[in-house]
């Protein structure tokens, strides 16, 4: 097409395997209203950081919204309906974010998605997550969305085994990852976030991942 290079029509969808979508700039047009909807979230339910099974403090901050949010403590890793911080129910999961997930889902394959439970990852410049496979939900049949905010990340993209070196994969805010069938179990990390500033969240990044846990 004429033109093609100008992206006249906005970044195409990129597929990274068979069952793994990402949408450039997909979650661009509601970032104010997913951030209006984030903040009562997190005044209820603030970043902290979880301890491993290990018994180590983890180096992302996380907290979560929906009828299920993931924890780790010296128990191992789980879904649980109450934040053991305040002993209340996690917040609900805002409209704008389950809408958004379900537009996404369907968008790379995925018809029907309902999530349960939004897992929101908080980022400092030097935060990595190292590799590892999301095996905590019911029914790994069912894809995980995820949505990156703020500061850019190298998405580490495995394989089945943890040996298999993976794809570096830049995320940037806006973007939009979906993946499930035989993509589901595959080994996944993110890089130390580089020291910088994003124009609209500062010196962080927030990663919102949507999944069907219960
Ligand atoms: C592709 N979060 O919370 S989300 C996690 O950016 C987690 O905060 C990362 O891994 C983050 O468990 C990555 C994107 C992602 C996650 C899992 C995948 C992409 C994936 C599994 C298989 C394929
Ligand atoms: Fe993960």
């Amino acid at each position: 097409m004429i033109q093609s290079d100008l992206d006249l029509f906005g970044p195409q969808p990129q597929r990274l395997a068979t069952h793994t979508v990402l949408l450039p700039g997909f979650a661009l047009s509601q970032v104010e209203p997913l951030l209006d909807a984030l903040r009562p979230v997190l005044r209820a339910s603030p970043f902290r950081h979880m301890q491993t099974p290990g018994g180590l403090p983890m180096a992302v901050a996380l907290s979560n919204c929906g009828a299920l949010g993931w924890i780790s403590d010296a128990r191992g890793y789980r879904y649980t309906p109450v934040d053991p911080l305040n002993g209340q129910p996690w917040p609900a999961l805002p409209q704008v974010l389950s809408e958004l997930a379900s537009t996404a889902a369907t968008a790379a394959g995925f018809d029907g998605f309902c999530a349960d439970a939004c897992l929101i990852n908080h980022y400092l410049p030097g935060t990595r997550l190292t590799l590892h496979q999301d095996r905590d939900e019911r029914d790994f049949a069912q894809p995980i969305v995820s949505i990156s905010l703020g500061l850019p990340a190298i998405f580490l993209f495995g394989g089945q085994q943890r040996s298999e070196r993976p794809l570096h994969v830049p995320l940037v805010h806006g973007d939009v990852l979906v993946w499930g069938g035989e993509d589901r179990l595959r080994f996944h990390g993110v890089l130390p976030i580089k020291p910088g500033s994003h124009s609209r969240l500062g010196e962080r990044r927030i990663n919102l991942t949507l999944r069907k846990a219960g």
